[in-house]
């Protein structure tokens, strides 16, 4: 084998033995002559990988020659339990119950989902359902002899004949004649599921309207805007949609927002307007309400059109670049002859030369790293979630996952004026994508698959997570001292487990974990005009970067040294104190800050805001449980990056479905009734959502309670011209950090034997000397990086079996749903 081979094997857990004894002759070619050329010698005895002695003097430490490295695969895990309760289902799972759903006994009258019309009865998802907590915690506490619980799917059904949509429990899994359906309802906070905040099961679901409102107006678009969408393959206009379409579920409607079909189409809006009605099951009754052109308002087709051939419509000035080349909104390098210094080299990677530290399982979806151990679960609403999260063999989160994003948009027009979007809508996890190795994750990461139903089939992104660990360059604690044992550092490791959406959970070893987002991607941009001061920054001639808010917020399951905590407040305050030893010269007074600390007794007034100048902090903590020094045990949520929460409040767009964005956290008592801050639904009924976040908070005591804590994230963005073409990660990043607060009784990543201590020489001159503890680099000869490959997924049918290869049109509808509508014939 070659280490040319084409980038396929994952990293395989079961084959961790094996692999590490079958050395794999490599040939590396040395760039300049200033480097080693390691020449293949084969596979000699003893699995040991020699580099070529004419070499040697460059490829060896202490003259002896390097050796291959340890394998860059995980060693095996060890679960405290042998079954994951919170995983996903298999795509086994998923076809047996589409199987059992169809049985006529069933009664459900189902139409497939692929060729199913709005007025027909058909699936829109089965997913995992998650099981009642005390059943998981006695399961994981005593795996051998607690019953496992059973596991559930929550399927939600479009019954279009009614219509309306309902959330079903399904199980227990495996499907048997034990098995049952009943109504999913104790979640939500309204009786039924409208209708008219249903998912899109069809991509190009309004492509005949908008090519019915489109057509006639072909010669005016022309003449206006050089463009036309007339449902033709080479159409030069494409359609997105804003959201939200309803307030309380009573009418469907949005507005059409018109781009150029070129890379980048969000960068390139057309200020051309269509308010349209979607309401009902008959897209044939769907109809135009309005059209908004430079600030114009017509009610039909035709007035505009008379409007456009009499003369009476003021017509937008020609701006330069509406007709010009437009690969300002690629990813095209712009000035292709300028070179930075050593910029044609590779930059340094990350190699953990005496093989990984992390252990991986991958079928249970299990991870430990140095203390740490966790299972992943994921789902299609809003990705990858963490269970159980354990450290030094103590339970501090049962449940760590993301529940909502929005993104709440500003301007002059109708598109950027009425967006509120809701990411749970289009799912989150659906829409997770493969990691591009090397770009989007260190190449030495080892990746996990996700597995996602929707109507059309059953997806699996082999790369869909990614986990690795990485120096993060700095020791996490550092003294210089010159008594015995002052002097020293611990290295500041971190174990990164990521996916895109770029969710990142960072372990650290002191205990802390940092949740962290980074955004980037294309901005969604509007028609720039003076009239479009303040909301946004000009990008091009005739393109904006609309102002909005992101906010996303995260469930984190604090278990503290069990069930019962407290929410402790703490904040610092100035005093001016008098002493009897103050001294005359400095005046009769001291004035100094000074630390209070209270328990928030009632949900109602744990609707939070970090404090001013984050002069103090939220704690979840054990009141029962005290440190050596008495202080409750706890963890603290630190604010990280861009600690933000929503700007506008009141909008009707973003009424009550998103309320949690109204803080910078919240803490409630946890119920299984109140599993997640929203839903997918959500999107839809700003008015009157499925889950209402407020009624959560509804009086009850939260002293030493089983808690959680709702904690946001997000970022106040002002685009700019450097989000052209992409959004930048640095900047667009938020964080906040759960942190050990007296939750020790010192520091534990002292505990780390990669760590050194220094003692000063006794005579002056001599060096340090120093205990590292054994723990010495590792020099040795590091596996190939194999070629860069991305070959996307793999899908299935709702037979279980391999769908066909989709073509990339089609990928790209799914992909981008209303976002970019292609009208079609
Ligand atoms: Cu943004």
């Amino acid at each position: 084998m070659s280490n040319l081979r084409a980038y396929e094997p994952l990293k395989q857990t079961d084959s961790y033995d094996d692999v590490r004894s079958v050395p794999q002759p490599k040939r590396r070619v040395s760039r300049t002559a200033g480097f080693a050329l390691l020449a293949v010698l084969g596979t000699i005895a003893l699995s040991v990988f020699y580099v070529s002695p004419s070499h040697a003097d460059k490829a060896a430490i202490h003259g002896k020659p390097l050796e291959q490295c340890a394998s860059s695969l995980p060693p095996p895990a060890q679960p405290p339990a042998p079954n994951n309760v919170w995983a996903p289902l298999t795509v086994e799972e998923i076809v047996s119950i589409q199987k059992w759903l169809d049985e006529p006994a069933r009664g459900l009258n189902l139409t497939k989902s692929d060729k199913a019309g709005l007025a027909d009865n058909h699936i829109f998802l089965i997913d995992a359902y998650q099981p009642r907590k005390a059943d998981a915690l006695a399961y994981v506490e005593n795996p051998l002899s607690a019953l496992r619980p059973a596991k559930y799917a929550r399927v939600t059904i479009h019954h279009g004949t009614v219509p309306v949509i309902k959330d079903y429990l399904i199980g227990p899994l495996p499907i048997s004649d034990k098995s049952e359906m009943t109504e999913l309802k104790d979640v939500y906070h309204r009786d039924e599921i409208p209708y008219h905040a249903r998912g899109v099961l069809v991509a190009n679901e309004l492509a005949p309207l908008v090519l019915k409102i489109m057509a006639p107006l072909a010669e005016a678009t022309e003449e206006l805007f050089g463009t036309s969408a007339l449902g033709l393959v080479n159409d030069t206009m494409l359609a997105g949609v804003s959201a939200p379409w309803s307030f309380d579920g009573t009418f469907r409607r949005a507005w059409v927002s018109w781009r150029r079909n070129v890379a980048g189409p969000w960068l390139h809006p057309l200020n051309f307007f269509q308010y349209v009605d979607m309401s009902g099951t008959d897209p044939a009754q769907w109809k135009l309400i309005k059209i908004v052109y430079n600030h114009q308002v017509f009610d039909s087709i035709d007035s505009f059109l008379d409007a456009f051939h009499n003369g009476t419509l003021q017509r937008l000035p020609e701006r330069p670049d509406q007709r010009k080349d437009p690969s300002w909104s690629t990813r095209k390098r712009p000035n292709p002859e300028y070179r930075r210094d050593l910029d044609h080299l590779p930059g340094p990677r990350s190699v953990s030369f005496a093989g990984l530290r992390f252990r991986v399982d991958k079928e249970l979806q299990y991870v430990s790293w140095l203390g740490w151990g966790l299972y992943l679960g994921f789902n299609r609403d809003m990705g990858l979630s963490l269970w159980d999260i354990r450290f030094r063999d103590e339970r501090l989160i049962y449940e760590l996952a993301p529940q909502e994003a929005i993104a709440q948009y500003a301007g002059n027009d109708p598109m950027q004026a009425t967006t509120a979007w809701l990411d749970r809508f289009f799912g989150m996890g659906a829409s997770v994508r493969d990691m591009l190795p090397g770009y989007d994750c260190p190449h030495e990461a080892v990746y996990l698959p996700a597995i996602t139903h929707s109507g059309t089939g059953i997806i699996k992104r082999e790369r869909a997570i990614c986990i690795f660990e990485q120096d993060s360059g700095r020791p996490i604690t550092r003294h210089t001292g010159y008594m015995k044992d002052e002097f020293g550092a611990v290295k500041g490791y971190v174990l990164t487990i990521r996916s895109i959406s770029t969710f990142d959970y960072m372990f650290h070893v002191d205990g802390t974990i940092e949740i962290r987002l980074s955004a980037s991607g294309y901005l969604q941009g509007g028609y720039w005009e003076p009239k479009q001061e303040g909301y946004g920054a000009q990008i091009r001639d005739t393109s904006m970067g609309s102002l909005h808010d992101h906010v996303i917020n995260y469930k984190v399951d604090l278990d503290l040294v069990g069930l019962k905590n407290s929410l402790l407040r703490t904040t610092t305050a100035q005093e001016e104190v008098e002493h009897p030893w103050i001294e005359e010269d400095w005046g009769t007074t001291v004035i100094q800050q000074k630390i209070s600390r209270s328990y928030i007794e009632n949900e109602d007034d744990a609707l939070l805001k970090y404090p001013n100048n984050f002069q103090g902090s939220y704690a979840i903590v054990n009141k029962g449980e005290t440190n050596a020094w008495g202080s409750p045990r706890g963890y603290a949520i630190h604010p990280g990056y861009s600690p933000i929460y929503n700007t506008v409040v009141g909008s009707k767009r973003l009424l009550n479905n998103a309320n949690w964005a109204r803080y910078n956290l919240a803490v409630s008592r946890r119920k299984d009734n109140e599993p997640t801050s929203s839903s997918m639904w959500n999107q839809h009924l700003p008015g009157a959502p499925m889950v209402d976040f407020h009624k959560f908070f509804d009086g009850e005591n939260i002293t030493q309670e089983d808690l959680v804590a709702w904690v946001n994230v997000g970022m106040h963005h002002l685009p700019q011209a450097e989000d052209i073409p992409n959004t930048r990660t640095n900047l667009a990043a938020s964080s906040f950090f759960l942190t050990p607060l007296n939750y020790f009784d010192t520091d534990v990543s002292l505990e780390s034997i990669n760590a050194i201590v220094l003692t000063a020489p006794e005579k002056t001159g001599d060096p340090f000397t120093f205990d590292d503890y054994g723990v010495k680099p590792a020099n040795c000869v590091p596996e190939g990086v194999p070629d860069f490959e991305y070959s996307g997924l793999s899908a299935f049918t709702m037979d279980g079996k391999p769908a066909p290869p989709t073509s990339v049109e089609e990928l790209r509808k799914q992909s981008e749903l209303f976002h970019r509508i292609k009208v079609e014939m």
